[in-house]
Formats: C-alpha cells, sequence, structure tokens
C-alpha cells in the first residue's frame, strides 16, 4: 500500500520492471512535481558532520508510527523463493538462499529514519548482515565505484561504494526484534541510515556493483544522487 503521496490518496502499480519506461502513477507523477517545486526544501545552512549536526534534519518533522511508502507494488517472496545475488565488477559474486543469509554473522544497529516527504522516526533496531560483510566477501575489482540496488518490485537506487560500504549499512530481516514484514521490504531489505529512506531498497534482490554510476528509479525522476538529509539533498 502506497500512501507517500500529500493527500493520502493510493496511486496506481506503476512500474514493474527495471526498464522504468512503465506508466506514471500518480505517485510518481506527485513526486516528480515536488522536485521541480523544491516542496520542503529550508534552505537552512545545516553542518553534515555528524559530531555537530542536529540529530533532526532540516525540514523533517518527527512521527512515531512507521509510515509505509513504496510503488504500491508488493511482491511476495517467502524465505523459500527468496535469493539475493551479488554481481557486477567483482572478484567473487554469489547468490544466497535465505538458509545462506542466515549463516552469515549477524550484525545489528539502531539507526534513524529520515523520509524525503518529511518524517523521520527514531531508534529503529535492525538485524542482519552488514554491507561491509558482503563487500568484503564479493570482493569489488579496482573500476568498481558505484553499486546499483535492484529489488523484486523493479525498483532501483544506486549509491557510491563508499555509501554503500560505511559502517552502518545493512540489509535487516529484523526490525525491533521482529521480522520484516512484507510491507516494510521482507524478507530482506537495504538500510542506509545516512541518506534519505527512498535509497534504502525493500525486497532486495541484486546488488550490482558497477563502474559508471547508474541513477536509479527517484534518481531519474528530479531526486538527489546522493541524499544526505543535514544538507537537504532533497533533489537534483
Ligand atoms: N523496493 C522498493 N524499495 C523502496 C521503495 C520502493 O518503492 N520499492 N520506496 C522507497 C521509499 S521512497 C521510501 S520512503 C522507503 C519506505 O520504506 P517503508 O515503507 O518501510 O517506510 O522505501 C524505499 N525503498
Ligand atoms: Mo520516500
Amino acid at each position: 500500500m502506497a500512501t507517500d503521496s500529500p493527500d493520502d490518496t493510493i496511486p496506481d502499480a506503476a512500474l514493474g520492471t527495471d526498464d522504468q519506461k512503465a506508466p506514471e502513477s500518480k505517485l510518481v507523477a506527485t513526486k516528480r512535481a515536488w522536485a521541480r517545486e523544491g516542496r520542503l526544501l529550508t534552505g537552512a545552512q545545516a553542518d553534515s558532520t555528524p559530531a555537530a549536526r542536529p540529530r533532526l534534519p532540516p525540514g523533517q518533522r518527527l512521527v512515531t508510527n512507521w509510515p509505509v511508502l513504496d510503488l504500491g507494488i508488493l511482491p511476495d517472496v517467502g524465505a523459500d523463493d527468496w535469493t539475493l545475488t551479488v554481481d557486477g565488477l567483482v572478484d567473487h559474486p554469489f547468490t544466497w538462499r535465505w538458509a545462506d543469509f542466515q549463516d552469515q554473522p549477524a550484525f545489528s544497529d539502531t539507526s534513524d529514519i529520515h523520509c524525503v516527504t518529511s518524517w523521520s522516526r527514531y531508534d529503529n533496531h535492525w538485524r542482519g548482515v552488514s554491507a561491509g560483510h558482503i563487500v568484503a566477501l564479493a570482493r569489488p575489482q579496482a573500476d568498481a565505484a558505484h553499486v546499483l540496488l535492484h529489488s523484486y518490485d523493479g525498483y532501483t537506487t544506486n549509491l557510491s561504494l563508499a555509501a554503500f560500504s560505511a559502517a552502518d549499512v545493512l540489509l535487516a530481516a529484523t526490525w525491533q526484534g521482529e521480522p520484516l514484514t512484507r510491507e516494510h521490504g521482507g524478507p530482506v531489505r537495504l538500510v542506509v541510515p545516512q541518506a534519505y529512506f527512498w535509497k534504502s531498497a525493500k525486497w532486495i534482490r541484486r546488488i550490482q556493483f558497477v563502474n559508471d554510476d547508474t541513477p536509479g528509479f527517484w534518481e531519474v525522476r528530479g531526486y538527489h544522487n546522493e541524499g544526505d538529509p543535514w544538507t537537504e539533498q532533497r533533489y537534483g
């Protein structure tokens, strides 16, 4: 269920493929308009260094619920048919099934969510496998500079290899100690605490290491390539 639009209407399920050529839903049209208008930008000159910045980034408001935001396509991927492929410019490409994921060293982290539509949610406790562990196993080649994340609903988003490798990035399978629900990206989603939440791909299916940066679904629709909440990199 997608509620990521100002009037809380449910958009048509639009996107279904990686080729990003599906007809535009109401959600997508609205969010593209926000990018054109620079909606929610405060222009505050926030300091982005972790020690100096406020916990709540400029233009954000705190919520205690957890909104569900996505394209309206809810993939039904159970643990039995879930796979995660790590490939591209790596010396050791691999595909995990659910049992392989469970066999990896566990990593936990508590972090804050900042969605570009202006809500933030504090103290989310995630458990899963760290991105650093995936990078170490895959061994990126010298020319791998970015990752492109692919999801089971056709969604994509991109990160620099440095942003993906940050110490607090993980593939999460639980939230607050419970299995991640399907609506929030279960069985497994990415969590990238230092970026707006659209970088945190739900229902992750593939991590592709690439040389050329490849903008993802929102990045080609007016959203910033990096998405730092403290400097309001909402649009770009
Ligand atoms: N696969 C996939 N991941 C996605 C999205 C999506 O549509 N599909 N939406 C993104 C956006 S815009 C946001 S704000 C967050 C919302 O995550 P939540 O529904 O768990 O709050 O997921 C991000 N990851
Ligand atoms: Mo979002």
